[in-house]
């Protein structure tokens, strides 16, 4: 978000979902840093839907990811490159003559910088920084800039670096450099993770916004929220998750009401965390399970599961769509805006909400984007932000004819290096994400009786060689060591990964992978570098410890 509300001016996908299985010959998909089929499998199976019909497909990640085995071109970067790489395409585009000027002229400023800029990133010097054939970027590069129409998505293989936020504008540069926004089959489209995380934003769950994305500092943005719910709102943004934490350590945050997530299982550094937790007054988790971070609170207030409760979730294509209870909730557990409303209640603001629907009315009335919609038009499939009246339509592509911040804007880049490299004691680097079983920290999916018997234990991927290097064979158990601290896993030894590099995914307690990575994160965004932390790996001898549960295995 804050890359693109720099170059575009809104930092959501600027495109359709419906929009990736209609492309076909002479169209370009370039996915960067996303693991699509394993964790956004319905949009995973459009682009090889895309790629059946003949479009090309260009896929830039360390790992040989599903989509990496089909792609026209796979350029397997060393991690944390992308500014490089990403950089050294425009180059090629720029040299070759494939930039899009009559885009560039009419829709977009700052060019001639940014072409200035790009005489640092030869595609041969790129080639050795990204440890790649000079003549693969240039293949890459020709593919985008020659498709009729190109398509950019990414993920969290771009975001979580210390350069997350660069990354993000590289994308967005490449995209403006071929023209390829505001149309249909093209666009810079970040998928969105979580079911509601576009809500939430939408929401101003976000330290410095109100809902709608109007800054907290804009005096007649609060003027008219005040006036709305008759209190004094902040001109200050609050803090972000990695400041709140190191203010819990001075001291100068005494309370934390967490819901919905699991920091002592999903944020970095956990031994950091758990010692910031136990540092407050007083700490409420509200779940709707006992976490590892609800042990520690002192207060723990039962949710309602999504299956349990009405509402409306807002996907990553902007569409905010209705949510039905299907069951009761279970015990005392409530509906979270229940229990909110009853918090609100006794701290002497009366209850104002009869139903989900009520709360919804409160937010359109506020919200000019979701003026038009009402739970009455959101029955037919939903609609897709901004929809201002309830005559409008909803809008599937951003930035048609112009742009949110009117002119397109080119930022120049310079390389900047990943967050701590490998050295003599720490020689390999650690990347974390995710397998198709299993949804982050485990709360809901290890409960789920399939899911836990097609992924019962973490497999950490380890090249063959290191796995030589170090003892370690297939199937059997691993220690990896980073400065924070330690986990055990077993070893997948898999040519999916490079040399170097070992990759593990954070869903399972017993060997968490949060417990080495470093809460060293990008300076404009906040977001942590869980794509790149130094570790050591060596045999482990635990094996009763953590019986294996893979039969064929160890
Ligand atoms: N099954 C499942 N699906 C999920 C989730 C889940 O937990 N499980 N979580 C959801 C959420 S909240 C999110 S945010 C998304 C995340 O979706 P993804 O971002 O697709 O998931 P990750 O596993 O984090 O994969 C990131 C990809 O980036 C690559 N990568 C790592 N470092 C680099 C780098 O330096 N450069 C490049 N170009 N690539 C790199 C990795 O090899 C990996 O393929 O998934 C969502 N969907
Ligand atoms: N190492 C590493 N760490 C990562 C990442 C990574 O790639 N690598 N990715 C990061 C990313 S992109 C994300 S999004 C985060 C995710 O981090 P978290 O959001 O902390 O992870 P979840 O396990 O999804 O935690 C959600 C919690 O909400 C609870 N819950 C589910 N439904 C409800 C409900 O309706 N009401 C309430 N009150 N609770 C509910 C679940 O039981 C669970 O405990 O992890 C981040 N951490
Ligand atoms: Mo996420």
């Amino acid at each position: 978000m804050a890359g693109l509300a720099t170059t575009l001016g809104s930092g959501s996908m600027t495109n359709a979902i419906g929009e990736i299985a209609a492309m076909g010959p002479g169209d370009a998909l370039c996915v960067i840093g996303s693991n699509t089929t394993e964790c956004h499998p319905v949009m995973g199976l459009a682009m090889l839907e895309a790629k059946r019909r003949g479009a090309a497909l260009v896929v830039i990640d360390p790992r040989e990811i599903d989509l990496a085995t089909r792609a026209d071109v796979w350029l397997r970067l060393t991690p944390g490159t992308d500014v490089t790489l990403l950089s050294a395409m425009a180059r090629v585009i720029v040299d070759e003559s494939l930039a899009d000027e009559d885009f560039i002229t009419a829709r977009t400023e700052g060019f001639e910088a940014f072409r200035q800029g790009l005489a640092a990133f030869a595609p041969e010097d790129a080639a050795g920084v990204c440890g790649l054939p000079a003549e693969a970027i240039r293949r890459a590069a020709r593919l985008l800039g020659k498709a009729a129409n190109a398509a950019f998505y990414y993920t969290m293989g771009v975001t979580q670096h210390v350069t997350g936020t660069d990354n993000v504008l590289a994308v967005s540069n490449l995209a403006l450099a071929t023209g390829n926004l505001g149309r249909p089959k093209t666009g810079v489209n970040p998928l969105r993770g979580q079911n509601n995380v576009q809500g939430s934003c939408d929401m101003g769950a976000l330290p410095n916004v109100l809902t709608g994305y109007r800054p907290v500092g804009d005096d007649a943005a609060r003027a008219f929220f005040e006036a709305a719910w008759g209190v004094k709102l902040p001109a200050e943004p609050g803090m972000t998750i990695p400041r709140m934490l190191d203010a819990a350590h001075h001291g100068t945050l005494r309370a934390v009401y967490v819901f919905g997530e699991n920091p002592m299982r999903s944020d970095p550094d956990v031994a950091h965390v758990a010692h910031c937790l136990k540092a407050l007054d007083f700490l409420v988790v509200q779940d709707i399970f006992l976490t590892e971070t609800a042990e520690l609170a002192d207060v723990v207030l039962p949710g309602a599961s999504f299956a349990e409760k009405d509402g409306t979730f807002t996907n990553t294509e902007r569409r905010v769509q209705r949510v039905r209870r299907a069951v009761d909730p279970i015990g005392h557990s409530r509906p979270d805006w229940m229990i909110l409303a009853e918090l609100l209640a006794r701290l002497g603001r009366p209850e104002r909400y009869a139903d989900a629907e009520a709360v919804f009315d409160e937010m359109r009335r506020l919200t000019p984007s979701h003026a038009g919609m009402t739970y009455a038009r959101l029955e037919r499939g939903g609609l897709q932000w901004p929809c201002p009246d309830e005559t409008h339509p909803g809008t599937p592509i951003l930035h048609v004819g112009r742009f949110a911040r009117g002119l397109g804007r080119f930022v120049p880049l310079a390389a900047r290096s990943r967050a701590e490299p490998p050295d003599d004691g720490y020689p390999l680097t650690l990347s974390t994400g995710r397998v198709s079983p299993h949804y982050h920290t485990g709360t809901m999916t290890r409960r789920c009786f399939g899911l836990a018997g097609a992924a019962p234990e973490e497999l950490a991927e380890v090249h063959p060689d290191d796995a030589a290097r170090y003892g370690i064979t297939d199937g059997g158990l691993m220690r990896l060591r980073s400065r924070r601290g330690e986990a055990t896993a077993r070893a997948r030894v898999t040519r999916r990964v490079p040399p170097g590099l070992v990759f593990m995914t954070f869903h399972f307690t017993e060997s968490p992978a949060n417990a080495l990575t470093t809460a060293e994160a990008d300076p404009v965004a906040g977001t942590p570098s869980f794509k790149a932390c130094a570790v050591a790996i060596e045999k482990s001898e635990e094996e009763e410890k953590m019986p294996c549960m893979f039969p064929h295995r160890g």
